[in-house]
């Protein structure tokens, strides 16, 4: 079956506990979560006046389809309690799809790859610690090799801490 990869993040409130509850909650049904990343502490991207984020991402097998899956972390993302605010708001838990296998989707809902992936450090810093050799189906280029060539200038920190 092919893997795929999603991105966490949150920065409202117990932003470790949120991230450890989202990990416990996708692997409650359907979905089995393979391995994960470190915790990452990373500056707000697309708005300056907001809290620091912590952001991991996570590997992942389910027999569920693309558009099935996100409807899935939709429902996780509101049972973990977040409140619906604005497309560049401050969030408690934020789950995306940023990789389906090899796939790409184009509905109008959900785009995989997830459009922004390649420019974003925080998205790639934890992908590329464990899938650096995958390869993005449309750029063609590896993560750890997106990741060198990437241009985002947000501070983006590895934790040594347990979650
Ligand atoms: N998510 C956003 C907007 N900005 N910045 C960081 N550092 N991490 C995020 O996960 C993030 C963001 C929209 O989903
Ligand atoms: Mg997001
Ligand atoms: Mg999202």
């Amino acid at each position: 079956m092919e893997s795929i990869f999603l991105g966490l993040g949150g920065n409202v409130g117990d932003r470790r506990g949120f991230m450890r509850r989202a990990v416990e909650a996708l692997s409650e049904d359907r979905i089995r979560v393979l391995s994960r990343s470190s915790l990452y502490a990373s500056e707000p991207e697309g708005s300056d006046d907001q809290e620091p984020y912590l952001n991991a991402a996570v590997e992942a097998q389910t027999p569920l389809a693309p558009l099935e899956l996100l409807r899935h972390v939709k429902d996780i993302e509101r049972r973990l309690g977040r409140v619906v605010r604005g497309r560049w708001a401050e969030r408690e838990i934020d789950l995306d799809i940023l990789l389906y296998g090899a796939r790409t989707v184009e509905e109008k809902d959900l785009t995989i790859p997830h459009p922004r992936l390649h420019e974003r450090r925080f998205a790639l810093m934890p992908l590329a610690e464990i899938a650096p050799e995958i390869r993005h189906p449309v750029i063609q280029k590896t993560i750890a090799e997106l990741l060198r060539d990437c241009t985002d200038e947000k501070r983006v920190v590895r934790l040594d801490v347990e979650w």
